[in-house]
């Protein structure tokens, strides 16, 4: 009992004394100073100039470190999934759109994950490009739809919001239209996939649900130090619903435009990388660890993600925790893999935490792998003010304003989708 005491005493300790530790920092002059990678010259020293040399030699070997270091290797393939259509209707949003409510279905070793996605796709269109991406609070609160089902694993979560017990559920819905243009989505001819990302892998340093699991070797309680986080696994999921379109008659596979904000906007961004099906990804505030370049240190920094949330990356990752100096890529090198496909990074001018600032060059200095493909990225290393995108194959935009996702954002999105798909 004592001894319980004890190591209670030293978690509250340990815990409150890693808080109180970190001091954010913001400005620019106290930002040390530091090397940042070349995406253009590999790790043993090597000019690249070709888009073959790129293809064949610096992109795997970035990819390959992020991947061994960073997000983590999924250690085996996991793909087979039955799908079944839940339900379904042809008169949605105002009569603009078909739903389609689909469950997947993944089993192995007598365990089952299934997530459910919700798609709306505009009436008018034969084969849809489709915009995909989680949602925070459950597909219900996505949109003012009395259809949508109330996924079980949110119905189990919901507590942690307050609102205990499922009867209360049903208040929830569409609490999160104004993240959703759906309208706006729909009007533009796109559709609009969303799926409830605790479905896949629950959002806690908890390693025995989700999807990691199954992949376990016997006697395995979680994932080895290089292999996958929360991350990775939420952007296995992404890549499922790619296998789904691949597989649907409604949508058009060939221009699906995977999209994150915030947790969800580094998974959009490494499920880019990881998936080169997606023909376009959009990061909207995804901050540390998505493209805000690590070694700025300003706002959350890697030491600090990976104190408090663990379990997004890999084990690995922790070697750069107050280390950043030490790493040999930084996140602009991440945007590059995602190179020549078109690519938006937003910012939001009050999410400091984030580093626009950090983003904006991130995305500045992904560039010259866009130009090796004739693709235009940021021309200057200037940001431009707040509300001014520069949309061109890599585009970018700082609008005033929290961390969140407004219509602005979507604006912003579908208008440059529009041109680049
Ligand atoms: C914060 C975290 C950020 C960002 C954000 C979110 O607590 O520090 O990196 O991911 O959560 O996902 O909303």
């Amino acid at each position: 009992m004592k001894e319980l005491f004890f190591i209670a005493i030293l978690f509250v300790f340990h815990t409150q004394s890693s808080l109180s530790q970190f001091e954010p920092n913001y400005e620019e002059s106290k930002i040390p100073n530091f090397d940042l990678p070349d995406p253009l010259t590999t790790f043993d020293g090597k000019k690249i100039s070709r888009k073959g040399q790129w293809k064949r030699t610096r992109r795997p070997e970035l990819y390959a470190f992020f991947e061994e270091n960073v997000y983590g290797k999924i250690p085996a393939e996991f793909n087979d999934f039955s799908a079944k259509v839940l339900e379904q209707g042809d008169n949605a949003i105002n009569g603009k759109a078909k739903r389609r409510q689909v469950e997947l279905s993944f089993e192995k070793n007598g365990r089952t994950l299934q997530f459910t996605m919700l798609i709306y796709l505009p009436k008018n269109v034969k084969k849809a490009p489709i915009f995909l991406g989680y949602n925070f609070l459950g597909n219900h609160t996505i949109a003012e739809d009395e259809n949508i089902i109330i996924s079980k694993a949110w119905a189990r979560n919901s507590d942690k919001y307050g609102i205990s017990g499922n009867k209360f559920t049903s208040a929830t819905r569409g609490i999160r239209t104004n993240r959703w243009a759906v309208e706006k989505i729909l009007d533009a001819g796109f559709g609009l996939a969303t799926i409830y990302y605790g479905e896949v892998d629950p959002d806690k340093d908890d390693f025995s649900d989700g999807i990691h699991p199954f992949l376990y070797n016997q006697g395995q309680q979680k994932p080895d130090d290089n292999e996958w986080g929360s991350i990775a696994a939420w952007a296995w999921g992404y890549s499922r619903a790619m296998d789904y379109f691949e597989k649907s008659k409604e949508i058009n596979s060939s221009k699906v435009v995977v999209f994150g904000h915030s947790r969800l906007g580094k998974t959009a961004l490494w499920a880019g990388a990881t998936d080169e099906r997606f023909a376009a990804v959009i990061s909207n505030d995804s901050g540390c660890g998505g493209a805000a370049l690590s070694k700025r240190k300003v706002g959350e920094t890697v030491g600090r993600i990976n104190d408090i949330f663990p379990y997004w990356f890999c084990t690995n990752f922790k070697a750069y925790n107050n280390n950043e100096e030490a790493l040999p890529v930084d996140q602009h090198e991440l945007l590059a893999l995602i190179a020549p496909r078109p690519l938006y990074v937003a910012s939001a001018k009050e999410d400091q935490w984030a580093d626009p600032k950090g983003e904006f060059l991130s995305a500045y200095h992904a560039s010259e792998v866009y130009g090796l493909f004739k693709k235009e990225g940021i021309p200057t290393d200037q940001m431009p003010m707040v509300n001014q995108p520069i949309q061109n194959t890599l585009a970018y935009h700082i609008r005033t304003g929290i961390h969140d996702v407004t219509d602005f954002d979507w604006e912003q999105y579908i208008k440059w989708a529009k041109q680049q798909l």
